[in-house]
C-alpha cells in the first residue's frame, strides 16, 4: 500500500457511514445499503488508484455498482485489491441496532482470497489462543483450550455466535462445555475483530457466517494479533463448482493468512451504529462525527480515528 493510501480509504468508509446513517432507523434496509454504494463509488473515484473490487455487492448483473470486477479509483497509482461491504448488517441499520458498519479490506493485487457468496464456518480467537485452538476440533476441546489460555474457567468465557437454525448444534454444545453465548441477531464481523482486543468481553467468534465477510475478517485478523480458520460450507453442488471454479476447495481449512495474504493489508471499519468496538455516526447541526477503526498490518500501527466532518466546510464545529 502506497503512503497515505490507507488513510484515503479510511476517508471512503466514513463517507460511506454518513450516507448510511441517513436510513438508520427507517426500516428500509435496501435504501440504506444503495445510499452507502452510491457514496463509496464516488468517492473512491476521487482517489488516484487503480482499484478493483474484489469482494463487493455481487456479480456484475446483480449489482449496478460495486460489483466484482468492477474498476474503482481515478486510475492512476498503485494496483490494488478491494473487498467491500459497504454496509455490514442492513438490519441493524433499518431497525437502529447494533453492530452496523461501513467495512472494506484492501490489499496489493492478488492479496484477498475471492470468496464467492455462500457461508462458511469459522473460528476466531485473540492472541492467546492463536496456534492452539483447531476448527477441526469438537467445540468442546477448542473451549477448553480457550479458558487455558486465557487462564480462566470455562463458565467466564463469552462465545458470540450468529443466531441462525444452522447454528443450533454449535450453540448447544458450547453451553453444554460451560462457556456463555452471546447469539447476534446479525453482524459476525466486528466481534470477530473485537476477539483480539482485551476489554471486549468476547473470548471467540464460533459457528457458521457467510464468506465474504469472513475474508474481510481475516484481513483484520491479519493486522492484530489472533487467528482465524474457516472452512466453506457450500449448501450443494452448485455452490462446491463455483467455489471450486474461483480456486477455492471446499475440504481445506484456511487460516486468517490464506484468506488475507497481501504484505500490504489494510483494514478499514467506520461506525454506522454502535458496536463491541466503534461508535457510530453521529449527526449534529451542520456536521456529523464518524469512528473508524483502521489497521495497517506492514506497518503494524492501530488508528482509532474520530473525524469530525463540517457539511458547510467554512464553519466547522469544534466537538468532543
Ligand atoms: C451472515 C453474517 C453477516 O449476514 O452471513 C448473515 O456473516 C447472513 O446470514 O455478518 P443469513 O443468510 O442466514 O441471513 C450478516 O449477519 C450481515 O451481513
Amino acid at each position: 500500500m502506497e503512503n497515505f493510501l490507507e488513510t484515503f480509504l479510511a476517508t471512503v468508509t466514513e463517507i460511506g457511514a454518513m450516507a448510511a446513517c441517513r436510513a438508520v432507523g427507517l426500516g428500509d434496509k435496501e435504501a440504506a445499503d444503495h445510499e452507502a454504494v452510491q457514496a463509496i463509488r464516488k468517492a473512491f473515484n476521487e482517489i488516484d488508484f487503480n482499484g478493483r473490487i474484489v469482494i463487493g455487492e455481487g456479480e456484475r448483473d446483480e449489482a449496478p455498482m460495486l460489483y466484482i470486477g468492477e474498476k474503482v479509483g481515478t486510475g492512476k497509482g498503485p494496483s490494488i485489491d478491494i473487498a467491500i461491504d459497504p454496509l455490514e448488517n442492513t438490519n441493524a441499520t433499518a431497525n437502529f441496532g447494533n453492530n452496523a458498519i461501513c467495512v472494506l479490506a484492501a490489499s496489493e493485487k492478488g492479496g484477498l482470497f475471492h470468496a464467492p457468496d455462500m457461508y462458511m464456518n469459522k473460528l476466531i480467537v485473540g492472541s492467546e489462543c492463536a496456534g492452539k485452538v483447531d476448527l477441526n476440533n469438537p467445540p468442546e476441546k477448542n473451549i477448553a483450550i480457550i479458558a487455558k489460555e486465557l487462564r480462566r474457567d470455562i463458565r467466564d468465557l463469552v462465545i458470540v455466535i450468529l443466531d441462525r437454525e444452522r447454528n443450533e448444534e454449535i450453540i448447544e454444545r458450547v453451553r453444554q462445555a460451560g462457556a456463555r453465548v452471546k447469539l447476534v441477531a446479525d453482524g459476525d464481523l466486528m466481534p470477530g475483530v473485537a476477539v483480539c482486543f482485551r476489554g471486549s468481553g468476547i473470548h471467540a467468534v464460533m459457528g457458521i457466517g457467510a464468506a465474504p465477510e469472513g475474508v474481510i475478517t481475516s484481513a483484520a485478523i491479519n493486522c492484530l494479533k489472533g487467528e482465524m480458520q474457516a472452512k466453506f460450507w457450500p449448501k450443494n453442488n452448485d455452490e462446491i463448482k463455483r467455489l471450486q471454479k474461483m480456486g477455492g476447495d471446499p475440504k481445506k481449512l484456511y487460516t486468517h493468512r490464506e484468506l488475507a495474504s497481501g504484505k500490504n493489508v489494510c483494514f478499514c471499519a467506520t461506525g454506522v451504529t454502535d458496536s463491541d468496538i466503534l461508535e457510530g455516526v453521529k449527526f449534529f447541526g451542520g456536521g456529523a462525527k464518524t469512528n473508524t477503526m483502521l489497521l495497517t498490518k506492514n506497518k503494524g500501527k492501530y488508528r482509532l480515528l474520530t473525524t469530525i466532518h463540517s457539511f458547510n466546510k467554512k464553519d466547522i464545529e469544534f466537538r468532543l
